[in-house]
């Protein structure tokens, strides 16, 4: 049975580790890759790369909500994407992102427009895929996470300081709920 991990939050300096290639493609990586995919579930997440659950390996999942009234999320359109390499960048776009490792939170940042990424999949299987839109944003956050980087730090210098003194508040509300 899959499990829930707990996810790392900022300002959790686990988070700023760069993560490194994976070189197994076995039982132990793919019953990771289900407990990424039950954490994400069900924390409401669309997105989820291994760091934020204290894994450093070059491991994302992204699975978006289809595009009716429900928006729910089919496990047949999860994305598992392995040592991804960006191959291809064109165009630039504008985003409200949020992170679950930065609960609570949504800013505005820019990315490509579109990308084409090589990656394998959890057998090891070279895959390639060109993505736009949402998934394209998405793959481009999850993909920032394995270097270590956060959305927030793509910030201006004055939204920034206005995040972290939002951000401190937030925590401290978290504390005392506790
Ligand atoms: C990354 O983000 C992403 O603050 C995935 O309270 C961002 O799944 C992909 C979440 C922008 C595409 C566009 C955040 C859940 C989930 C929160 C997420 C929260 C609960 C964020
Ligand atoms: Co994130």
């Amino acid at each position: 049975m899959a499990k829930i991990l707990p996810i790392v939050t900022y300002p959790d300096k686990r988070l700023k580790a760069v993560s490194k290639d994976v070189t197994a493609f076995d039982t132990e990586l793919h019953n990771f890759l289900d407990d990424m995919y039950e954490t994400m579930i069900q924390t409401n997440g669309i997105g989820l790369a291994a760091i934020q659950v204290d894994k450093a390996i070059n491991a994302l999942i992204i699975c978006l909500p289809n595009d009716d009234e429900e928006g729910t999320q089919d496990k047949a359109n999860l994305l598992e994407i392995i040592n991804p390499k960006i191959t291809h960048s064109e165009g630039s776009c504008v985003y409200q992102e949020g992170c679950l490792s930065v609960p609570k939170f949504y800013e505005d940042v820019e990315r490509f427009e579109k990308i084409s990424i090589e990656y394998v999949d959890r057998h090891g299987k070279a895959c390639q895929l060109d993505a736009s839109e949402l998934l394209s944003i998405a793959i481009q956050h999850e993909i920032d996470h394995l270097l270590g980087k956060l959305f927030i730090e793509k910030l201006s210098y004055g939204r920034r300081k206005k995040f972290e003194k939002e951000y401190k508040r937030y925590q401290k509300e978290q504390k005392a709920k506790k």
